[in-house]
């Protein structure tokens, strides 16, 4: 971590911290482990002196500044600024490291709703108290937008998590340890830049990885459908299998099969079909069948 403000020469001893991030494919989350050892763990009072993991995410790597100070234009009224700018297109969450009588985070922004079910969920465990040492392990989760509005969910876009795509992170670690003087004893930055809290365009690139090869099938059967036509009962069958294929064999429930990859296949006759496909390769066979998802009328 690059240092920014006060507490340059990092110690093990004040401040170990460890962060995990990881993604599902198919779900809009991103996933936090947070394991972190402090000689002082200070979060007793109810406001923002607490340690926190400050986390900084932009889901589209729209970049640019997103918090009222930054707003492009001069002179705009901070509190419109609240609401129509800060944490709309990238989010920050000072997350409360415990949090003890308060909520685990605070969003810095006009969109508080994100840090609740079912945008996000959070679990601590520990063993001490206001002022004592020890480990401290957060899991939690939270799902990025593109426009998180103060209005709610009802007009929000989430930002689509997909394979190989570039978002938006960096956080930073505010390191209190002394509840009784008021300026903190360190604040740690992933990003060079120290405005990343508030500037998107300081976030770094963490690329949302493919699973690794140990944990696919060589082989491994996986379609898609689509009807195409219901008055011609016309349904587009799409491969998504996975491995080196040599063969594909599909059975539409009616009596017709194909060897093509994506075939075309009307029916003659409505009703709900079991449709079965076969792959063959170097590595094995397969076969993914699906019963009754495939249905025209
Ligand atoms: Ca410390
Ligand atoms: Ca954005
Ligand atoms: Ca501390």
């Amino acid at each position: 971590m690059a240092p920014g403000g006060h507490g340059t020469d990092r110690d093990p001893k004040d401040l170990d911290v460890k962060v995990k991030v990881g993604w599902v494919k198919g779900m809009n989350r991103l996933y936090f482990l947070y394991q972190a050892y402090d000689d002082y763990w200070d979060f007793s009072l109810p406001d923002l002196h607490n340690d926190i993991f400050e986390l900084v995410v932009d889901g589209d790597r729209s970049g640019g500044p997103f918090i009222s100070p930054f707003h492009p234009i001069k002179g705009m009224d901070p509190m419109e600024a609240w609401f129509s700018f800060q944490g709309v297109q990238a989010q920050n969450y000072h997350i409360f490291t415990p949090a003890k009588g308060k909520e685990w985070a605070m969003v810095w922004g006009g969109q508080p709703w994100i840090k609740n079910l079912p945008y996000a969920n959070a679990a601590y465990n520990y063993n001490f108290n206001p002022g004592e040492s020890g480990r401290l392990t957060l899991e939690f989760w939270i799902t990025p937008f593109d426009y998180a509005g103060t209005e709610g969910p009802s007009r929000a876009v989430e930002s689509a998590l997909t394979e190989n795509k570039n978002i938006g992170i960096s956080w930073a670690i505010i390191d209190y340890d002394n509840v009784n003087i008021k300026s903190n004893n360190g604040f740690w930055n992933l990003s060079r830049e120290r405005t990343m809290y508030g500037n998107a365009s300081f976030l770094l690139p963490f690329r949302l990885m493919p699973l690794e090869n140990r944990f696919l099938k060589p082989i491994d059967a996986q379609w898609s459908f689509s009807v195409i036509d219901m008055n011609r009962r016309m349904v587009a069958f799409t491969d998504e299998s996975k491995g080196v294929i040599t063969s594909w064999n599909w059975d539409f429930g009616d009596g017709k099969t194909s060897t093509e990859q994506n075939p075309i296949h009307i029916y003659s006759n409505p009703g709900q079909y079991i449709v079965i496909l076969w792959i063959e390769g170097p590595s094995g066979k397969s076969r993914m069948a699906k019963v009754w998802d495939v249905a025209v009328k």
